[in-house]
């Protein structure tokens, strides 16, 4: 297979509401949508990247650049008779780990086109529903957040994450329990606190959670082992977790028990697959993070999360939580259990709605 066209285009769609993390707020989605061709089959793919380098290093404008000037000459009119091919050919590559995710995508979706597979099964997906939560931004206050709650619970999402950081942690999480005392919750700092405050983190001992996902800086492995060492409550890696090697090293260090997997930050859906793998052979469960996602990244998520060590319920909430219209046909809507269905077509499944998604564009290069 030869890729002899790409369409790149950055887009600006609204969400319904800002997202609120511990350090920043989403408006909307500023993704670098990824179009590949091979003799008029086409695949689609997604760099989940924001404006504003809050969440990793890279923006809607390195991806562009990175997969313009360096990434897709190396694969452009190249022969390529696999997708895992591409980590070999990027293997020089430092960083830009959402750059190379989106192209891969978008390969990987062409490539099982072409051979009319499945995405899902094709990574060894066997489910055909996968459990799935919701998260929460910070809200104005405990007000906006328990109506918030109340809806995605009536809703039937399984459990329920909210953000926290220092000042916003114990008092909101004492009022859930209190009214709801048995859900599935669990908590996401995106590194807002510092070891000095270790010992509020070891107070959410109490609640009962699910996990304490990524409370200490992004890249950090040793405060998040001393942390573990020290609580019942299995902490998560979100940030800290940027490449297989860096997951190994983290159980290593037991700096957590649970895994988030985001196929953008390590480097695409390869390095998600080695880790889903690493993690089950060691009995550590995982699940399936979110950045937000439009329909494309979100179907790549929801095939993914198909593997069997998929056990913890996903970010992968249905379309319309985060959007009033979507740029695919086929949004995911949620199943009365609390899941989403896996995507059955050949590649991930996403159908683009190519007039809509034009409308969102606010840049777009073809290269061939
Ligand atoms: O830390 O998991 C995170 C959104 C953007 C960037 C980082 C994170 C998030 C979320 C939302 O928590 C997950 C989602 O619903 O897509
Ligand atoms: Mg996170």
């Amino acid at each position: 297979m030869k890729i002899d066209r790409i369409e790149l285009r950055q887009i600006n769609l609204p969400y319904i509401s800002p997202f609120r993390s511990s350090g920043w707020t989403e408006e909307g989605n500023n993704s670098v949508i990824v179009k590949v061709f091979s003799e008029g089959v086409d695949g689609w793919g997604e760099s989940s990247v924001s404006k504003f380098p809050y969440y990793i290093e890279e923006t809607s404008s390195t991806v562009l650049s990175v997969q313009k000037e360096v990434l897709i000459p190396l694969i452009l009119n190249k022969e390529i008779t696999h997708p895992g091919e591409l980590s070999d050919i990027f293997k020089n590559i430092r960083g830009n780990r959402f750059a190379i995710a989106g192209l891969e995508m978008a390969v990987w979706d062409l490539w099982c086109k072409t051979k009319n597979q499945n995405l899902s099964k094709f990574l060894g997906g066997k489910k055909e529903r996968v459990p799935v939560g919701v998260s929460i931004g910070i809200p104005e206050n405990k007000k906006e957040l328990f109506l918030l709650c109340e809806k995605y619970l009536t809703e039937g999402y399984q459990r329920i994450k909210i953000k926290i950081k220092p000042g916003w942690d114990v008092e909101p999480l004492k009022s859930i329990r209190k009214k709801w005392p048995n859900i599935m919750l669990q908590v996401d700092a995106n590194g807002a606190y510092s070891i000095k405050e270790i010992k509020i983190l070891e107070s959410l001992d109490k609640f009962k959670l699910l996990m304490i996902e990524q409370p200490f800086k992004f890249d950090d492995l040793l405060y998040h082992s001393v942390l573990q060492k020290g609580i019942k409550t299995p902490v998560c890696l979100d940030e800290s977790i940027t490449s297989p090697d860096k997951a190994v090293e983290a159980l290593v260090m037991d700096a957590c028990r649970v895994i988030n997997i985001k196929p953008g930050r390590v480097g695409g859906i390869v390095n998600a697959v080695i880790i889903h793998h690493m993690c089950r052979k060691n009995k550590v469960p995982v699940w399936c993070g979110g950045m937000l996602e439009t329909g494309i990244g979100r179907a790549v998520n929801v095939c993914l999360a198909g593997l069997p060590g998929f056990t913890l319920p996903g970010d992968i909430s249905a379309n319309k939580r985060y959007f009033k219209r979507d740029i695919v046909k086929n949004p995911f809507e949620l199943n009365s259990d609390g899941t989403l269905t896996v995507p059955t077509e050949p590649g991930h499944g996403a159908v683009v709605d190519e007039k809509y998604l034009n409308q969102i564009t606010i840049n777009k290069i073809i290269i061939k």
